[in-house]
């Protein structure tokens, strides 16, 4: 058994695929991989322990989980304000699952360039708060390679995981940053279908600048999976810092009496859209904690 990283067909060894049921891809992209070169087919018969991934439900009310990816240093969102809208609670989501893996994650804002003046003010507003929370933020536009210089030595060196939805340019991004990967987008003729993906699987790129890029397909919609609702504020860094001055130790910011985070939505210290998002949240993964018992 020897371990490299040339391209390679592979099965999977029989005992992943009963070990991993619950999940619908035992194994995933950036997942290290021991494969037995003596059989045809090839036979992936180990997987490294993982140092992290990110893992979401399969679909929502789904049991089954869905690795989107291994092993990386960073998670880059790639979002848009318009064509195609990503809501602030898709991101949240999906930052509350970085940080609880303790993934650093960054937010890319796509398509600045067909934004209206209305929905560039909100973009820049959205990029600031998230900056101001410790994610960095770029604002691009891929097509015209607009704000690609900085985001490019923000990623020299490490092992990306790129997450967003359809369509929001997250392959178009990959090709700015380095045109010789020459990857597949959707062209203008495809982009009023509903539901296609460009992006059929996931897939990992080496850049000449040194970065390991690994492209998904659009993710619809980001279930958590296994995060306990009491836990839920501490992947919250403003809510983590706030939550210390709560009466109660074990307080979920919710109707609790001397609550901290409450008092800072009064403030203006807590963005209101974050609070709601936190909200949200909670719900659906308390009834899910319901529903599990
Ligand atoms: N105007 C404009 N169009 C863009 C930009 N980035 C991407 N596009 C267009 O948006 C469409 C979708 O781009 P893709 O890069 O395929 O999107 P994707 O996020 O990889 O989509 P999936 O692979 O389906 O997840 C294509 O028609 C691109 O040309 C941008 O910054 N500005
Ligand atoms: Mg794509
Ligand atoms: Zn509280």
């Amino acid at each position: 058994m020897r371990i490299d990283d040339a391209f390679h067909e592979c099965v999977l060894a029989g005992k992943y695929r009963l070990a991993g049921k619950r999940s619908t891809n035992p194994v995933s992209v950036g997942d290290l991989v021991g494969v037995n070169m003596d059989k045809i087919p090839l036979v992936i018969e180990q997987i490294e322990d993982r140092k992290n991934y990110i893992i979401r439900k399969s679909v929502n009310l789904s049991h089954e989980t869905h690795i989107i990816a291994s092993n990386m240093d960073l998670v880059l969102i790639v979002a848009s304000v318009a064509k195609p809208r990503t809501s602030t609670g898709f991101i949240t989501r999906i930052l509350v699952t970085a940080e609880a893996y303790g993934i650093p994650a960054a937010l890319v804002l796509n398509k600045s360039d067909v934004l209206s003046e209305k929905e560039t003010a909100q973009a820049k507003e959205l990029a600031d708060e998230f900056d101001f929370l410790g994610y960095k933020t770029f604002l691009t536009a891929a097509i015209s390679k607009t704000g690609i210089e900085p985001l490019r030595d923000y990623l020299r060196g490490k092992t990306v995981l790129v997450i967003g939805h359809s369509g929001v340019g997250k392959s178009s991004l990959l090709n700015a940053l380095d045109p010789g990967l020459n990857i597949k987008t959707s062209d203008i003729s495809k982009k009023h279908q509903k539901g296609t993906h460009t992006t059929t699987f996931a897939e990992m790129h080496d850049t000449e600048f040194g970065t390991k890029i690994m492209d998904t397909p659009g993710v619809k919609e980001f279930g958590l999976v296994e995060i306990d609702p009491r836990d839920l504020g501490g992947y919250f860094p403003e809510i983590r810092t706030l939550s210390k001055n709560c009466r109660f130790y074990n307080c979920l910011h919710k109707d609790e009496p001397d609550c901290a985070v409450m008092k800072a939505l009064e403030t203006g210290e807590i963005a209101r859209f974050r609070y709601s998002d936190y909200l949200s949240i909670l719900e659906t993964i308390s009834s899910d904690k319901v529903e599990r018992r």
